[in-house]
């Protein structure tokens, strides 16, 4: 019996579900969660001492690898300072300034401890500035699990969603509008029927909840458009492409396209903290100035602005700046989905992917879809198969063919053409 089984049934007498997170169970394609002990660069190893090449980076923290040496020293120097104050910090003021110099449209920023609080902070900020309730949301976007925000679309066009999880009180989505991603018309009739009652619409740029679906252009920019004539806040959720497809974030991609293009909030998680807990929330300063204590809008966190996850984040973020950072991330992530379609295609397999910056999907279809109903018609048992043959390999994708994979600085071309060649006889056995 393996020690990841024997970890798994231990940790499912005290745990529910024997993890901290839902997705960490594999319930989505079956079998024994593997139990990390280590990580180191682009890997991690198993209870077992099975080593993987890991493509989740802890669901897209990890953009420099596990234990980069300047993110753990500046951590452990911090560590040495003390771990937190529940009082200002220089080192919160520095991340503060780092963020905004990176992303213009952010003219302040809020530190909290994850996306969820960020998020939830982000739609109670719109609807304190604005006097509005309606938020609009999408289907396939995972914006945290803040209860307003556990929505699914309603039966029809531009109606008000229903609670996707058991707890949550209709009332408390009542103004919670969740329209098709992508779909420029539903967005329209959305705006028609309520668009002067809208206190935000709130999207994820490149939707990693879906696996990988980005915003088309057109779509994007009906949308800023919208928003603009209705005076509502468009908040874009970048806590998982934000420093992670881009240095300027998703925003900074749509900006070339689309001129003068930039959100009125961000959301942000994940890589600004490096691995550890910390999230964002920033945007205009007329928006942020409704705020506790400068304003109305109440908002907290024992821990929020971390001295040691600040320093975590900051490391991280001066390593992602440095010189062709970026453009061999997004190369070295493009020859991986390159490689496994090319391969795929060889094998008679459907199959497509995408990428930007250090983020992928794949699907086991013929062309990208561009919606939740569509990429929910992936081929699950392939899917999963594949997973598996993967993962036996020694290949750790996503666990859930609704996840989206991520590539950091530590993979090599060595490991890309590694993960190539299992996946070529992972398509062999299906
Ligand atoms: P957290 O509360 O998990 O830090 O962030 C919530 C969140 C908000 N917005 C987006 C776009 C996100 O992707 C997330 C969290 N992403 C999931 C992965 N799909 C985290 C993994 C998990 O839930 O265990």
């Amino acid at each position: 019996m393996s020690q990841n089984d024997v970890l798994f049934d231990r940790a499912k007498q005290t745990i529910p579900g024997g993890v901290n997170s839902p997705v960490r169970a594999f319930k989505a394609v079956g079998g024994t969660p593997r139990f990390v002990t280590k990580g180191d660069g682009a890997y991690f190893w198993d209870a077992d001492g099975k080593r993987y090449i890991d493509y989740i980076g802890s669901w897209g923290p990890m953009i420099l690898g596990h234990r980069h040496p300047a993110v753990t020293a500046a951590v452990l120097a911090a560590v040495e300072q003390g771990l937190s104050f529940g009082a200002p910090t220089e080192r919160e003021v520095e991340l503060a300034e780092e963020i905004i110099k990176l992303v213009p449209s952010i003219e302040m920023v809020r530190l909290v401890s994850s996306g969820t609080e960020a998020g939830m902070s982000a739609i109670r900020l719109a609807r304190g500035a604005t006097g509005r309730s309606k938020i609009i949301k999408f289907e396939g976007c995972y914006h945290g699990h803040a209860d307003a925000l556990l929505v699914k679309a309603g039966s029809g066009l531009a109606t008000f969603g229903n609670p996707t999880s058991a707890g949550v009180p209709p009332e408390v989505v009542q103004h919670t509008m969740v329209l098709p991603f992508n779909d420029i018309e539903a967005l329209e009739a959305a705006f028609a029927a309520y668009g002067d009652d809208v206190a935000c619409l709130m999207m994820e740029p490149v939707a990693g909840n879906m696996n990988f679906v980005r915003s088309s252009v057109p779509f994007m920019k009906r949308c800023r458009e919208l928003c603009t004539a209705h005076g509502a806040i468009l908040a874009f959720d970048e806590v998982m492409c934000g420093f992670r497809v881009a240095l300027g974030s998703a925003q900074s991609l749509y900006a070339k396209e689309i001129p003068g293009f930039e959100p009125d909030m961000t959301v942000m998680g994940k890589v600004i903290g490096g691995g550890m807990p910390l999230a964002a929330f920033g945007g205009k300063r007329e928006v942020m100035s409704h705020l506790a204590p400068l304003g109305a809008v109440y908002q907290a966190g024992t821990l929020s602005g971390n001295p040691v996850a600040t320093a975590c984040g900051l490391a991280t973020l001066r390593e992602i700046q440095k010189p062709g950072f970026f453009e061999t991330l997004h190369a070295r992530t493009r020859a991986l989905i390159d490689g496994m379609t090319t391969e795929a295609r060889a094998a008679g397999i459907s199959f497509c992917g995408d990428s930007e910056g250090g983020m992928f999907g794949y699907f086991f279809m013929d062309t990208l879809p561009q919606n939740y109903v569509t990429v929910m018609t992936t081929d699950a048992t392939h899917f999963n198969r594949f997973f598996h043959h993967m993962l036996d390999e020694g290949v750790y994708f996503a666990p859930a063919l609704f996840e989206a994979g991520f590539v950091s600085a530590a993979h090599s071309e060595q490991d890309v053409a590694d993960t190539v060649a299992a996946a070529k006889r992972a398509f062999a056995a299906l």
